[in-house]
């Protein structure tokens, strides 16, 4: 299922996959630490449950090689988890790259200002060009907000008087991302109504629009 998933995003940024990744990676530990250990419980619990004829002080005690082999396998899983983490983070830091786009984000209550490069505004939907990386400086007017695209896996809190970074490579697919952009923090009244439009252009329309 994870693999049709990962071939579905194929043509998804590489950040999407590098989150997807680790995500699965977890949840593969995690879902076969849970089977193992309840499965051994359930095992246990009826194998060495009381009963007649059976004296507990007569059970076999583990010994010390089954606890090694248990703290080997902890262990490896732990560092391998550790490690693709790390590893990871290489994917996702800000890049240093003099093409990315600086886009300023005002949350308010309740709904998304965006400004551009060219000094431009729109509300409640940002528009970006095909593939590139965007590097977004998130802030808010009044009241905690966070910007989250969940399609790009990425969220952002957006905080009084501090301004918070997060970047992401544009989707190559062009169009509009109806709903693409919500509000994670709960804001207000109007909390629920803070979506915005993703919207994603050629890279010549978006140079025109820019020196328009
Ligand atoms: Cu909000």
């Amino acid at each position: 299922v994870f693999g049709l998933f990962n071939l579905i995003l194929d043509a998804a940024p590489q950040t999407v996959a590098t989150y997807d990744n680790l995500f699965n990676l977890y949840l593969t530990f995690g879902t076969a630490a849970a089977v193992i250990v309840i499965g051994l419980l359930l095992f246990f619990a009826i194998k060495y449950r009381a009963r007649d004829g059976h004296d507990p002080s007569k059970y076999p005690v583990p010994g010390w090689k089954i606890a090694l082999v248990t703290a080997l396998i902890t262990a490896s899983v732990l560092v391998t988890a550790e490690y693709q983490t790390f590893a990871s983070e290489s994917n996702i830091v800000v890049p240093n790259s003099p093409d990315a786009i600086h886009i300023k984000v005002l949350a308010f209550q309740w709904g998304w200002s965006f400004t551009y490069p060219n000094g431009k505004t729109t509300l409640n939907n940002l528009t970006v060009p095909s593939g590139a990386t965007i590097i977004l400086n998130i802030t808010t007017k009044d009241v905690f907000h966070s910007f989250g695209i969940p399609m790009l896996a990425e969220k952002m809190d957006a905080i009084p008087g501090k301004v918070n970074t997060m970047w992401f490579q544009a989707p190559f697919q062009q169009g509009v991302y109806k709903d693409a952009i919500r509000c994670y923090e709960l804001c207000g009244a109007g909390h629920a109504l803070m979506i915005a439009n993703l919207t994603v252009v050629s890279m010549e329309s978006w140079q025109r629009w820019m020196s328009s």
